[in-house]
């Protein structure tokens, strides 16, 4: 009897532990041109760096580069395809810049120094609504849930093999 109170217990322990994990879900830190960084030399290719990555949102971004010589600054569509830096939305420039993804859809950032957006550094950070989702009543997608429910199925499987567990063993 005692040890099957005791395994409640450990039970109900577990089920905060992972009930507070799905809470917390942080985002993915992703440094942009991974180990090149941010940067002019090696013609690292940051769309294609992008385009495999699944972005999701509170991923942060990291962009490492020397101050001296590179910047970032986010910008409109339109500025980054015409690498068009005179009124950036942000400009970030401590070399070590992590930046919070926190709305949906396209992030484009550039480098100000003249020519280097030209030169391909560039990059669009997309966080893609989640498809087969019904947009609600008022209008604004609300695909989170969809996601957090994912992820909370995910660990309720995981709560339920251990709950077994513990009835086989207890
Ligand atoms: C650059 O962008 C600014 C603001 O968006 C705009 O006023 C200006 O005409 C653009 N310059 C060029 C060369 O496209
Ligand atoms: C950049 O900042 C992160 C923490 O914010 C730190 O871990 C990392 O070492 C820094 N990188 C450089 C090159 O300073
Ligand atoms: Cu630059």
């Amino acid at each position: 009897m005692a040890s099957i109170v005791e395994n409640r217990g450990v039970a109900v322990l577990l089920c905060l532990v992972l009930v507070s994990s799905v809470e917390v879900s942080d985002g993915a830190v992703y440094k942009v041109g991974d180990s090149a960084g941010w940067t002019t030399i090696g013609n690292v290719d940051y769309k294609q760096w992008a385009v495999n990555k699944n972005f999701q949102l509170g991923d942060i971004i990291v962009f490492e580069y020397n101050p001296q010589h590179h910047n970032v600054m986010q910008v409109t569509h339109a500025e980054y395809r015409a690498c068009n830096v005179s009124s950036p939305i942000s400009t970030r420039t401590t070399g070590n810049d992590s930046i919070a993804i926190d709305t949906y859809g396209h992030h484009f950032f550039v480098c100000g120094v003249p020519g280097h957006c030209q030169a391909g550094q560039k990059v669009d950070i997309n966080v893609p609504r989640a498809p087969s989702v019904a947009p609600s009543p008022s209008g604004l997608p609300s695909p989170v849930p969809a996601v957090a429910m994912n992820v909370v199925f995910e660990k309720v499987g995981w709560l339920m093999l251990i709950l077994q567990l513990l009835y086989m063993f207890g």
